[in-house]
């Protein structure tokens, strides 16, 4: 692409964006970040992201998802708290108001793990981005949600991060999952000038797209990491470093290392077949803090 600018991401430059907490502060300085996702039988991905944003540094985690899954989603851990969005079904228009009444005094915003995706579910979003001006992180069926008509994005009032696995990035481009493997360094890049928002490619060598053309490519993570949750861990982990007010993208490409390198952590004390999401944020995450300390 003319104008792409390439950087390999370094430990020492992911470990260059986060300097170490002040004494004088406390959980508002770090920020309070809502997580829109869950649903019933799908508990587990928004408990997921609100583990791996607590264990990233944020101050509060709030999770706003149907009120069926609420508690099963709360009994993960005693930290998160929770929001019930009434009714039943997909989420839709009707969710708005709720929507916004929960991203007043938020920091960040990661939409999409696991929830409940209807025909309406797309332009809901749509609206709440161009009404909130909270950075956000959408993945799983928030990007689903909007594949059929991306433009959306356009709208929004505050920064957008799109974090897709390479089906979910087929189904955003409208082309097949080969195409989108083989080339994954254009693919990435037009997504991101086309929306001007960031995208994380995932997968072996993930590759985070800013949309002036900077390209960050990964080289942390491990084939362990493909297991169910994995990518939720990693949307929590970007929100809990927008929410404590790190640019993008330097946020972005610090938190896709940062996740690559716990899962490194993890596999050698799991094996890359006893790996599982959870270890990412319970062993690994706290692993790579305690080593950048
Ligand atoms: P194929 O088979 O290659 O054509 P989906 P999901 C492709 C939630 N979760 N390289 C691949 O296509 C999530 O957050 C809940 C190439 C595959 O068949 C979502 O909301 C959990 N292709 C929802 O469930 C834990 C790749 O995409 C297809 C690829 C569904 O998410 C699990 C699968 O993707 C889960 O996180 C790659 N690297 N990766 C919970 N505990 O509650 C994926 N594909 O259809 O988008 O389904 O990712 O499982
Ligand atoms: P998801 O498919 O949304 O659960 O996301 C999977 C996560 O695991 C992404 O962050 C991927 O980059 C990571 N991952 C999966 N497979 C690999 C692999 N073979 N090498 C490195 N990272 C991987
Ligand atoms: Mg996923």
């Amino acid at each position: 692409i003319p104008g792409a600018e390439l950087f390999v991401v370094e430990e020492s430059d992911a470990r260059r964006t986060l300097p170490a907490r002040k004494a004088d502060t406390h959980k508002g300085t770090y920020g309070h970040v809502l997580v829109v996702a869950g649903s019933r039988g799908k508990t587990g991905a928004a408990a997921l992201v609100a583990k791996a944003a607590l264990r990233s540094g944020a101050g509060l985690v709030t999770v706003a998802t149907r009120s069926d899954a609420l508690e099963s989603v709360q009994s993960h851990s005693a930290e998160i708290m929770g929001i019930p969005l009434e009714g039943s079904g997909p989420l839709g228009l009707g969710d708005l108001d709720a929507l916004l009444a929960a991203a007043e005094g938020k920091d960040a915003l990661v939409m999409g793990p696991g929830i409940p995706r209807g025909p309406e579910t797309g332009r809901l979003i749509g609206e709440l981005l161009s009404r909130v001006e909270l950075p956000a992180v959408l993945d799983a069926d928030a990007l689903n949600a909007v594949a059929e008509d991306p433009s959306v994005l356009r709208r929004a009032k505050g920064p957008v991060v799109l974090t897709p696995h390479p089906g979910e990035m087929a189904r955003l481009t409208g082309r097949p999952t080969k195409e989108v493997q083989s080339k994954r360094l254009d693919m990435v890049g037009r997504l991101a000038a086309g929306l001007n928002v960031t995208v994380v490619l995932k997968g072996d060598r993930t590759l985070t797209a800013h949309a002036d053309g900077r390209v960050f490519i990964n080289t942390t993570g491990n084939p362990g990491m493909a297991t169910g949750g994995s990518g939720d861990v990693l949307s929590g982990v970007c929100g809990a470093l927008l929410a404590q007010a790190f640019p993008l993208p330097d946020a972005i490409w610090t938190a896709v290392y940062t996740h690559g390198l716990a899962g490194d952590l993890a596999a050698a004390r799991r094996g890359q077949l006893g790996l599982v999401a959870g270890d990412l944020i319970e062993q690994g995450l706290c692993e790579v803090w305690l080593r950048w300390e």
